[in-house]
């Protein structure tokens, strides 16, 4: 059994969508970050940053139990106990690492992140916030290319579409707005008609519990 302490966000929902697509039996643990609940002593003695997502899998390597921060770590963990998720092919393998990087680095901390926090700054600036949605959607427009010419980003399912797709739910509406990226609009329609994908966006809207 697996515990997820997590919440409604993209870093959130891409452990959810893990261990669904992985089928895990876990159970799930909502920490409403609005409400500051990652900053209880409980919570901080699972994850020192107090960030989610954590899980907590008893049934870790050995047999032993194994706490595991960062929602990137978790999605990596869960894929290979699974022995899903990352391509044995070298191509494959190598085109899922690259976008998994460049998922994790360059479109959603180093854009997607900035973005969203450019009107939580202390100092706001329109001009700013336009900066970064323009800086935002040409991370997403490299995303976009390699998907016109790949169904996935590592021409098979694997753990950067998992890393991604969170992210893309988020900002679908600023894509159909801007009438960009129809590529990537068409991969996210192909995630989206998963029932793991389904599972996993829909955690807290089903029982609080799941297994
Ligand atoms: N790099 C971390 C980021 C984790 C993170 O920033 N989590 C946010 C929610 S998406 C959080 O818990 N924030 C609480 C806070 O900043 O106080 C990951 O990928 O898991």
């Amino acid at each position: 059994m697996i515990d997820l302490y997590t919440d409604t966000t993209p870093n959130g929902f891409r452990a959810a969508l893990i261990l669904e697509e992985t089928g895990f039996a876990y159970c799930a643990h909502r920490v409403d970050t609005q409400k500051g609940e990652q900053h209880a002593p409980d919570f901080k003695r699972l994850n020192p940053a107090e960030a989610i997502p954590v899980i907590v899998d008893h049934d870790g390597p050995s047999g032993q139990p194994i706490t595991i921060t960062q929602s990137g770590a978790i999605v990596l963990y869960a894929a290979r106990k699974a022995g899903r998720l990352i391509p044995s092919d070298v191509r494959r393998h190598a085109y899922a690492m690259q976008w998994f990087m460049q998922i994790a680095t360059d479109i959603t901390s180093s854009s997607s992140w900035i973005f969203n926090h450019a009107t939580a700054m202390p100092e706001r600036s329109a001009a700013n916030a336009v900066w970064m949605e323009a800086r935002l959607l040409k991370a997403l427009s490299v995303a976009d290319g390699w998907l016109a010419e790949h169904e996935f980003f590592a021409d098979e399912l694997s753990v950067a579409d998992v890393l991604l797709y969170p992210n893309f739910a988020f900002r679908k509406a600023m894509l159909e707005k801007a009438n960009m990226c129809s590529h990537l609009r068409r991969w996210g329609e192909t995630m989206a008609a998963r029932p793991s994908v389904q599972r996993g966006m829909s955690i807290f809207k089903r029982a609080e519990t799941s297994a």
